[in-house]
């Protein structure tokens, strides 16, 4: 059921024992706004605890509390009076889902989060999941210290690529300006986040090696295959690489993580590349948007390009 920012805010005062989630492939606001929420409602003398079921992008693990993060072991149970999610609909959750039977309170920025399994709060505006976090902060009344600010301004500045993406807005800014009063350093943040393995870079050119264009320019597109990925540490920003090529609206990038899955990733600059992750079964905004297809490389590559055929 979807209910308004001020409910959200009454949900969680009223809760005392919090179990705290986002979604599996973390990116920088998935553990921004988990860690920081965390620190908010113990501020408040709740208990939290952050689950993943995934592995964590290195460069995150610098986050303030970052340790305090666990992995769920099989059938393993968490005594909870409400499962808050955060940054993703409860169907990407891995097995935290099964932890508890909390009632659940969603709180997303993604446009395609339809979920009706429990309450959503969701703002599509929101350039992150961090910046309604950081509201929420002053709902609660709860002082950022350093380490909340330094969470927030990472989801924040991950999620618009360091103010670029369209997502950005007047508030996004206010919002950065607001936590680096409060003590974040933004280069420092910066610095942290663009770190890149040897192997890492290595994989960059491979995956460049396989760029392929279609469509007389106006899609690019990348492919990693099982072995590359097996090398691969991230493939954070890799798309951004083919995102700036002249004339093309649809940069994207396939990675195969088993066999037969591949995972998708898609930006866009027209486009509404969610409509087209939403028909392929998976979700997002409308100009950054991913999906996963159970399938190999090659058929991957051919059904993704028609479905993105059919949206220009
Ligand atoms: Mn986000």
């Amino acid at each position: 059921m979807l209910i308004t920012f001020k409910q959200a805010a009454s949900k969680l005062k009223a809760a005392n024992k919090i179990l705290i989630t986002a979604h599996i492939l973390p990116d920088g606001d998935a553990i921004g706004s988990t860690l920081a929420t965390m620190q908010m409602l113990r501020a408040l003398g709740k208990s939290a605890q952050v689950f993943i079921d995934d592995d964590v992008r290195k460069n995150l693990h610098v986050l303030p509390h970052f340790e305090e993060i666990r992995r769920p072991v099989d059938g393993e149970k968490f005594d909870a009076d409400l499962l808050l999610i955060l940054d993703t609909s409860p169907d990407r959750i891995g097995n935290v889902a099964k932890m508890t039977d909390a009632p659940i309170l969603n709180i997303d920025h993604h446009v395609t989060n339809k979920n009706d399994a429990g309450d959503l709060y969701v703002e599509p505006d929101a350039a992150a999941t961090c910046e309604i976090i950081f509201k929420l902060a002053g709902e609660l009344n709860v002082k950022i210290t350093p380490e909340i600010a330094t969470c927030l301004y990472t989801g924040l500045a991950t999620d618009t690529g360091f103010f670029q993406f369209s997502n950005t807005r007047a508030e996004t800014f206010k919002t950065a300006s607001e936590l680096v009063n409060c003590g974040v350093k933004p280069n420092i943040i910066s610095e942290q986040m663009e770190r890149r393995s040897a192997a890492e870079v290595l994989s960059m050119r491979t995956a460049l090696n396989s760029l392929k264009i279609f469509y007389g320019g106006k899609v690019a597109g990348m492919f990693l295959d099982l072995p590359t990925m097996q090398n691969c540490d991230s493939t954070e920003g890799f798309i951004d690489l083919i995102r700036v090529i002249d004339g093309v609206d649809v940069a994207f990038m396939i990675s195969e993580r088993s066999e037969k899955v591949c995972r998708v990733s898609m930006r866009s600059k027209g486009v509404d590349v969610s409509k087209v992750a939403n028909e392929l079964g998976g979700g997002g905004h409308i100009r950054a948007a991913g999906c996963t297809l159970y399938t190999t490389l090659d058929d991957a590559e051919k059904i993704l390009v028609a479905a993105i055929g059919k949206a220009l």
